[in-house]
């Protein structure tokens, strides 16, 4: 019904916007002094891969530098990189983990 204000009841249609959380990419850094095993044992450990997957994608960091190991969400990335940096550390390898929002 046309009311006089100028819009002759026009309904905007929209769509329920929700918003999904942002993901974050955590990243494995090769160097050349961690021993591979370590680093396929943080894979397992901590990102529940098979040793196969595990062996696969520390080689991938092995030749070409970096590699993703997993897409979380900002809290669980958090606690995956200091989980590693810990584990590192503790175990005093100069392995590096970082996260990058994707
Ligand atoms: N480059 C290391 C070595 O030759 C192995 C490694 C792989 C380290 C992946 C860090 C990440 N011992």
């Amino acid at each position: 019904p046309d009311d006089g204000d100028g819009d002759a009841g026009v309904v905007v249609q929209t769509r329920p916007k929700t918003k999904r959380p942002p993901l974050y990419k955590v990243l494995l850094l090769n160097d050349d002094y961690t021993p591979m095993e370590f680093v396929v044992h943080i894979l397992e450990r901590f990102f529940g891969m098979t040793h196969a997957q595990a062996f696969e994608i520390m080689l991938t960091v092995h030749k070409k530098g970096v590699a993703v190991v997993g897409v979380f969400s900002h809290e669980i990335a958090e606690t995956k990189v200091g989980q590693v940096m810990d584990f590192a550390r503790k175990h005093q390898h100069p392995l590096q983990c970082t996260m990058e929002k994707e």
